[in-house]
């Protein structure tokens, strides 16, 4: 069994013991921070002088050690303590050298036969008043002021429970927890809107969010919070994939553009592998799909929903269309199930039919990218000889741009055109 105990102090005053770094049972290693002592005008931090497991603790928070006062038994390892004693510099010289470590100043000491080995304390670091903050007279020890710096707070919040009004490691612990149960109020913390009556500009009525709203409110923001997003425009001339649709229709085949632009998105998505991919948790690496389902948002009664298409690839425009019909009619009937919209590797969200030129979709992860169609419309382009009308379909692609660059974007974005304006190239 072995003893640890303080080095010399360089006095014969006492000082407090105001934490205790360690507990009986750790695996002490050799130099660890063991306890934080306090006297009228330095704290001392206490490093282990020898490695091993802690048998029994000899003080307590509040007594006062003196020089080579024990203060835990210790089951030493097969580390080699090191035996050497040294002296804390006097507060004098220490004023001028907060960090500088103490040289030992005495050879070993041959233990008496069946006395505990006596460990004493070889370095220790004095800070004269380096616990005080300056600017709000705050007491914290080393460990603490670490712990703090860890976890990014400013000792300032901290409201302190030790003795003297010293700021200790569970009050550090317990600002944290109470800051995550608020949601973060200070620092950089996302600032709450403000509450504000607005029954005094005028009257008001209240109504309360549906399932579906509060849940896409959720997904957006946590959308919006965590994924830097760019959008890229583009446009498509889709008059021949328009003037086929109507050949369809006209023969009773009623097919929506969506179903046109889901078959080109899936060759676009099986030629650029990123776009159907995730990020994985720790930012590491990418987990590429080799499934290919497409959620389609739809606008129903009750708000957003966004039923999955299955294996897109593989399925025929005709297909696809029957797929989407079914699902929207089931997503406005409010008849979706869960699994219905799970396992989307990517979204398309067509504004077509109400209009607008452009817009920014909202990447919803663990997808990389959304598709947004706007409305199409005739336009005058220059085909080097003369002006002539084209029906033009405005596209907004939003992707992460964590995982996908520009070039890639753009290039995305042509090689949706390549396959819209003209159809034949998705058989090739
Ligand atoms: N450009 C020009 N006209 C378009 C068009 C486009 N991009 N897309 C559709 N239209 C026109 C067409 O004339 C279409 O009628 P026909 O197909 O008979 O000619 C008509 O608008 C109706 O289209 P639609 O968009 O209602 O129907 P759809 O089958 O093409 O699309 C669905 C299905 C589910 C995508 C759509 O009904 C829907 O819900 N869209 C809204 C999606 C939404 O809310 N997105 C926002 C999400 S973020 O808040």
């Amino acid at each position: 069994m072995t003893q640890l105990t303080l080095p010399d102090m360089g006095s014969d005053s006492k000082a407090d013991v105001i934490e205790i770094l360690i507990k009986e049972g750790d695996d002490l290693a050799l130099e660890q921070s063991t306890l934080v002592l306090e006297s009228e005008k330095a704290t001392i931090e206490v490093p282990a002088s020898a490695a091993g497991k802690v048998t029994k603790l000899l003080v307590k928070v509040g007594d006062q050690l003196g020089s080579f006062d024990a203060y835990a038994e210790l089951e030493a390892s097969a580390v080699a303590p090191n035996t050497s004693k040294s002296k804390v510099p006097n507060k004098q010289s220490t004023a001028n050298a907060s960090t500088e470590f103490a040289a030992p100043v005495e050879s070993p000491v041959a233990k008496p036969v069946g006395e505990p080995e006596v460990v004493q304390a070889t370095q220790t670091w004095v800070q004269p008043n380096a616990d005080l903050d300056d600017e709000a007279e705050l007491y914290a020890g080393p460990a603490v002021r670490r712990l703090a710096r860890e976890l990014g707070v400013a000792l300032k919040d901290v409201k302190a429970t030790g003795m003297r009004n010293r700021i200790q490691k569970e009050d550090v612990q317990s600002f944290v927890k109470q800051q995550l149960k608020q949601g973060g109020s200070s620092g950089l913390a996302i600032p709450k809107t403000p509450e504000i009556d607005f029954s005094q500009f005028g009257p008001i009525r209240e109504e309360r969010l549906n399932n579906v709203k509060k849940a896409t409110a959720k997904a957006m923001t946590l959308a919006n919070l965590t994924v830097p997003q760019v959008t890229q425009f583009d446009q498509i001339d889709i008059t021949e994939l328009e003037q086929f649709r109507q050949s369809l229709a006209e023969r009773g085949e009623k097919v929506s553009l969506v179903a046109f632009v889901l078959k080109a998105l899936a060759c676009c998505m099986r030629d650029f592998p990123t776009f159907n991919s995730s990020l994985s948790q720790d930012g590491e690496s990418l987990i590429i799909k080799e499934y290919l389902h497409v959620g389609v948002a739809v606008d129903t009664p009750k708000g957003l929903l966004v039923p999955v298409i299955r294996d897109v690839l593989q399925k025929s425009v005709l297909k696809l269309n029957q797929n989407l019909q079914e699902m929207a009619e089931q997503a406005r009937q409010g008849n979706l199930s869960l699994a219905d919209m799970q396992g989307g590797c990517f979204t398309i969200s067509s504004l077509g039919g109400i209009g607008g030129t452009a817009f920014t979709p909202i990447v919803t992860p663990p997808q990389v990218a959304i598709l947004g169609l706007s409305k199409a419309e005739m336009q005058p382009k220059w085909n080097g000889e003369s002006f002539i009308a084209r029906l033009i379909l405005p596209i907004s692609l939003s992707y992460d741009h964590r995982v996908i660059d520009g070039a890639e974007a753009a290039r995305f974005s042509r090689r949706l055109a390549y396959y819209l304006q003209d159809l034949r190239n998705i058989i090739m």
